[in-house]
């Protein structure tokens, strides 16, 4: 069975076209990865953004000067092995269903990259820190060799991330369409979990409802390991273990997305397991919630994203004061970072392919304006470890965060993942039909 993903090749057409504009006289040398064990393979974000092609043991390497700037490095055909692994588009297939100008042998890469890099200004290459950045630099040098005398040194490598980075920071039209239908589907699934749950069900149960409904909605992978806290264990931040069993009373953590088009959704709701926050998970709850609502509505182009960060401090910091847990002023509590006891994380991040995604925050030491079709998430939390003793029991070990995905557009936001509540009066009342059902 032939597996490919994406449908519309024009959009890697066109990334390739704006790539070959930034890159010149240079050269670009991706690599898909190779597969390890028993995983199930996902081909490296930046390869699969300039290819979409998705076979491991694959090179794409760039070259706009050239007559076929287009070269794909790929496993050939070889019907013993695809018994065991699979489809192989192999060297034809390549041409043919990605448009790959011209295509080799895989394991004549080294051997053909001297003749690639003839004339080329500088070669962008993420260097690993592996054995494979000894064979690009020798590749480099040899070809260098063959200038002869003209006093010409080793070719400068960049990093891809300076071209592909800033790229993947601005979603296409496309991408967009994509994202939106993996936050959507994400959205959706985390409210049919909340319909699902009760007290008492292992932290595992609930992760395997969710993946019955990311993938019946047609999730194409878990976008990154989703945590699933119970009680207190929604207080360690990246809390893995997704295995203890959940009590009466207890909120539920879940922090979850899912990947349709190698991009990724990014949500986090929190809502109590027997359908009803107590007084003072609601009073934590709305906090949060309130400080979100806020800090999304923020967002626009224009806005530097330390703005952001610095108003989710000066925010959280005062719901902290009012509520009774840190003492003075939000000023003072800022300075002297009191407030990261229950606050100890950052605001959001960017998204896409990865979901912490490539882009810079800043540039120069500068905070960077956001810009319309960049998508970020907004997450604020309060987390109140177990064993606080200055602050009442009934706060101890409540652990809150609510995580939504904003595209910026050009004149304000759109929240990708709306679908999933987060008022308390939608999440009790949709529990409590659903419990009732039960
Ligand atoms: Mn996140």
């Amino acid at each position: 069975m032939k597996n490919k993903t994406f449908k519309n090749t024009d959009e890697f057409k066109q990334r390739r076209e704006k790539i070959f504009a930034k890159l010149k006289n240079s050269v670009m040398i991706l690599f898909s990865g190779e597969e390890s064990g028993w995983e199930r393979f996902r081909a490296a974000s930046p390869f699969v953004y300039a290819t979409g092609f998705e076979e491991p043991d694959a090179i794409c390497v760039l070259a706009p000067g050239q007559s076929e700037p287009y070269k794909m490095f790929v496993r050939p055909r070889d019907p013993a092995k695809e018994i065991w692994d699979g489809y192989r588009y192999g060297l034809d297939g390549v041409k043919k269903d990605f448009g790959a100008d011209v295509s080799y042998d895989i394991k004549d890469f080294y051997t053909e990259l001297p003749k690639i890099l003839k004339d080329a200004d500088a070669v962008y290459y993420s260097l690993e820190g592996t054995e494979r950045d000894l064979h690009i630099i020798r590749a480099i040098k040899e070809y260098v060799a063959t200038l002869g005398r003209t006093g010409r040194g080793m070719l400068p490598i960049f990093d891809c991330k300076e071209i592909l980075g800033e790229m993947r920071l601005i979603k296409s039209a496309q991408e967009v369409q994509w994202l939106r239908q993996s936050c959507e589907l994400s959205a959706q699934s985390h409210k049919s979990v909340m319909e699902q749950v009760w007290s008492g069900m292992n932290e595992k149960d609930i992760q395997a409802i969710l993946f019955k409904e990311f993938f019946s909605r047609g999730a194409h992978r878990e976008g990154y390991f989703s945590i699933i806290a119970g009680g207190a264990n929604a207080t360690i931040l990246h809390y893995r273990d997704n295995n203890s069993p959940t009590k009466d009373g207890d909120l539920l953590l879940v922090d979850a997305g899912a990947e349709t088009h190698y991009l990724t959704a990014d949500i986090t709701r929190t809502y109590p397991m027997n359908g009803k926050f107590t007084e003072a998970q609601k009073d934590v709850y709305s906090r949060v919630l309130r400080v979100q609502k806020e800090l999304i509505a923020m967002v626009r182009p224009g806005i530097s994203y330390s703005d952001i960060q610095e108003a989710a401090r000066a925010k959280l910091t005062k719901e902290l004061i009012d509520i009774g847990f840190l003492k003075g002023s939000v000023e003072e509590n800022i300075k002297t970072k009191a407030f990261t006891k229950y606050y100890p994380h950052n605001i959001g991040h960017f998204l896409g392919m990865d979901v912490h995604d490539t882009g810079l925050y800043s540039i120069n030491g500068v905070s960077r304006k956001l810009e319309a079709g960049m998508v970020l998430t907004i997450e604020p939390g309060l987390y109140i470890p177990e064993d606080d003793q200055t602050v009442p029991e009934k706060y101890r070990g409540i652990g809150v965060r609510i995580e939504d995905d904003i595209l910026v557009t050009p004149t304000g936001q759109d929240v990708l993942t709306v679908s999933a509540p987060k008022e308390v009066d939608d999440i009790e009342r949709l529990m409590s039909i659903a419990q009732r059902r039960a």
